[in-house]
């Protein structure tokens, strides 16, 4: 899963960033720096301290670090352009707001940004549209599909130009696979973090209707944040006590990117591995199976399953098992998150 950080210069995705993976993130003005990110399972901490395994191996966020944006004048307009090209495949965005900064108002700076997304949709609809016209005329064998697809073109130009999004208009999922390959901007999942001053860690910060319904707004301090994820454990606890924080708000942070992109957790436990397994939301357990391996799939005959609250209730596989936890399921169960699945398989 890939995700892309967006903001304006000293916006402090950067900083986020460092937060999040815990280490200085080297970046410049015109790279798109990739980092990935593990996502912190508390599941898996308690597994580990269980199974004691040689290793753990936890889901992971692929994160773009975007140069800063500005759209002061026509040269950063289309740097930020090319940028908005170069992220078309990404599964979501995460619009970093620099409200530290003095004389920073968040929700201008968000309704700015989501003007350029609008614009962006907009010209790259337009192109498309102008193609499709010449396209159409001649009587080739994707004729049908491009009719209809330039029919929606159409319409999303107009929801373009109403200041729409592209997410709002699109009604079914024949309609989604006639332009899903375009990756407009204004279709994806999207994220707000608002980056406050060290002073107002925890604070709420009003966006009015800058933000959509639906979109998750994560406030937090960068760069409070990145010091954190530089302490060990314990001076960790200590300082987040002092400051009267309650939670580590980066890794609430890229929880909430695997959540807002629809991905859940299976897991799976052993001597020599526990492992988190990202799935979409609603895969069932034989394709679950061949996120493993093909053969698992192939040879697939049961899942056994045991519920991550009832192995914490518990304390163990065989305590499951003796109290009936342990569930026997088919290839079509639907996995749900926290899940420990064995898969039993035979080729
Ligand atoms: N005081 C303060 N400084 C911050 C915060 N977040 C970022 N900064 C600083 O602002 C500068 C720019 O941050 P950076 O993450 O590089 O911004 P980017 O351009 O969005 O990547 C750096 O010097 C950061 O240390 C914050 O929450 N509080
Ligand atoms: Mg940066």
């Amino acid at each position: 899963m890939k995700v892309a950080l967006i903001g304006m210069m000293q916006s402090g995705k950067s900083t986020l960033l460092s937060a999040v993976c815990g280490k200085a993130v080297q970046s410049d003005m015109i790279h798109i720096h990739e980092e990935v990110v593990a996502v912190p399972d508390e599941r898996l901490d308690w597994l580990t301290g269980l199974y004691k395994p040689k290793k753990t191996v936890h889901g992971t966020v692929d994160c773009l670090d975007l140069p800063g944006l500005s759209f002061a004048d026509q040269s950063g307009r289309s740097a930020a352009r090319r940028l908005f090209g170069s992220i078309r495949t990404v599964d979501m965005l995460v619009l970093v707001v620099g409200a530290y900064l003095e004389g920073v108002d968040a929700a201008s700076e968000l309704n700015d940004l989501r003007t350029e997304f609008l614009l962006a949709d907009l010209e790259l609809v337009t192109t498309r549209i102008e193609r499709l016209e010449k396209q159409v005329h001649k009587p080739t064998k994707t004729q049908a599909q491009e009719k209809a697809e330039l029919a929606l073109q159409l319409k999303l130009q107009d929801a373009l130009e109403a200041e729409k999004p592209i997410s709002s208009v699109i009604q079914s999922d024949q309609e989604l696979d006639l332009i899903k390959s375009l990756g407009f901007l204004t279709l994806k999942p999207m994220m707000v973090v608002v980056n406050v001053s060290e002073d107002n860690a925890g604070a709420k910060v009003d966006l009015g209707d800058a933000v959509s319904e639906g979109v998750e707004v994560v406030t937090l301090c960068a760069s409070l944040e990145s010091e954190l994820a530089q302490l060990d454990e314990e001076s960790r606890v200590e300082f987040m006590a002092d400051l009267g924080l309650s939670e580590i708000a980066a890794a609430k942070f890229i929880q909430s990117c695997y959540t807002t992109c629809g991905l859940i957790s299976f897991l799976t436990v052993g001597p020599d591995e526990v492992r988190a397994w990202p799935i979409p939301a609603g895969m069932t357990a034989l394709d679950a199976a061949g996120k493993i391996h093909s053969d698992i799939k192939r040879g697939f005959i049961r899942a056994e399953t045991i519920g991550y609250k009832d192995m914490v209730e518990l304390g163990s596989e065989k305590e499951c098992k003796a109290k009936g936890k342990t569930r026997l399921e088919g290839k079509t169960y639907v996995i749900a998150d926290g899940d420990i699945i064995n898969f039993r398989f035979n080729v």
